[in-house]
């Protein structure tokens, strides 16, 4: 009745932005990802803690505000009639800013409730539970370059090419401390409802999917570079054009971004993206990662910077 597991978060290069159906929380749009090595999320569930109801403790201190959803994901998992569980949940890294916690933090969960209910569950089966409680959670049940596809239905996720197959890096700088000024599932709805770009964000998809794909499999770094930038300005212009608008974006944010587009106008192998949050994530090539944290790391109002890695999907630690 006990298990822990472990995840990384995804960084998204094709986004997920907006909702089809709200109760089975399925995406509008199919993404790719790529999952990190470095970052991690740690779970543990005791599904036998003689508790009379469940508690969640995140970093070491009690964490009522996300109780709730995790309860739900452990109900997805188990079913409601399970016993109440203790949830353990250690992350080295910044939660709730932007760096995709709660994809690392629910696929974790998945994986440990499941094990510690004795359930076999195939990993696609887990990365559907996983993307019912967050859609981008659903990528990180696998490694390396993710995609989400959407059909009509449900959401299906496989695993394009494995992180040693084409193992680039992860510059992430980080412009700002602290949780998000609104957080990206209330955001998506509003841009649902409000932007005037929002459907030709849904209906553009296809195409950048396309386009990323066959750069990741042909190894075609200026192919993705082009695709991945172009999808991020264009959800975010989709969130600004929301009303009332969504910024997640600071003025480091912003040089940061001009910092990467000098890079790579000087031949350096690098291209950002951007989440729902002010840091800036630059995807680069390994032998181009020192140039690309010095430059970042150089830019007014950057705090930190975390490197990172690609790296497998989320997986069991014990029982091992
Ligand atoms: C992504 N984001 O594809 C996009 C890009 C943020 C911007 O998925 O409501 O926490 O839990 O399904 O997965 C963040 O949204 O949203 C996200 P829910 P989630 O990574």
């Amino acid at each position: 009745m006990q298990a822990s597991a472990k995840a990384q978060p995804n960084i998204a290069l094709i986004k997920y932005w907006g909702k089809r159906d709200r109760a089975r929380n399925l995406p509008a749009v199919g993404s790719i990802s790529v999952t990190l090595a470095d970052l991690y999320t740690e779970m543990d569930i005791n599904l036998d803690a003689d508790v009379d109801s469940d508690v969640l403790i995140v970093n070491g201190s009690v964490d009522e505000q996300m109780l709730p959803r995790i309860s739900r994901c452990l109900d997805m998992v188990a079913g409601d009639q399970r016993n109440a569980a203790t949830i353990d949940s250690r992350s080295n890294f910044p939660v709730a800013a932007g760096l995709a916690s709660s994809a690392s933090a629910f696929a974790a969960a998945v994986v440990a409730t499941a094990a510690a209910a004795g359930l076999e569950r195939t990993t696609a089966e887990l990365a559907r539970l996983a993307g019912r409680a967050s859609g981008s959670a659903a990528r990180s049940l696998y490694g390396g370059f993710v995609e989400l596809e959407m059909s009509d239905d449900d959401i299906a996720v496989s695993s394009l090419i494995p992180a040693d197959a084409w193992p680039l890096k992860v510059v992430i700088a980080i412009t700002a401390g602290g949780p998000k000024p609104i957080g990206s599932g209330e955001a998506m709805e509003i841009s649902r409802k409000t932007s005037p770009f929002y459907k030709c964000w849904v209906d553009d998809q296809a195409q950048d999917l396309d386009a990323a794909r066959s750069a990741i499999k042909n190894g075609d770094f200026d192919g993705l570079a082009n695709t991945a930038e172009h999808n991020c300005l264009k959800m975010h212009s989709v969130m600004w054009t929301s009303r009332p608008a969504v910024v997640y974006w600071n003025a480091a944010t912003l040089e940061c971004l001009r910092a990467i587009r000098d890079l790579r106008s000087q031949g350096v192998g690098t291209f950002f993206t951007v989440d729902a949050g002010p840091q800036v994530k630059a995807i680069c090539l390994a032998e181009d990662e020192a140039r690309v944290r010095d430059a970042l790391q150089s830019v007014p109002g950057v705090l930190s910077i975390i490197t990172s890695g690609l790296g497998p999907g989320a997986r069991l630690t014990r029982p091992a």
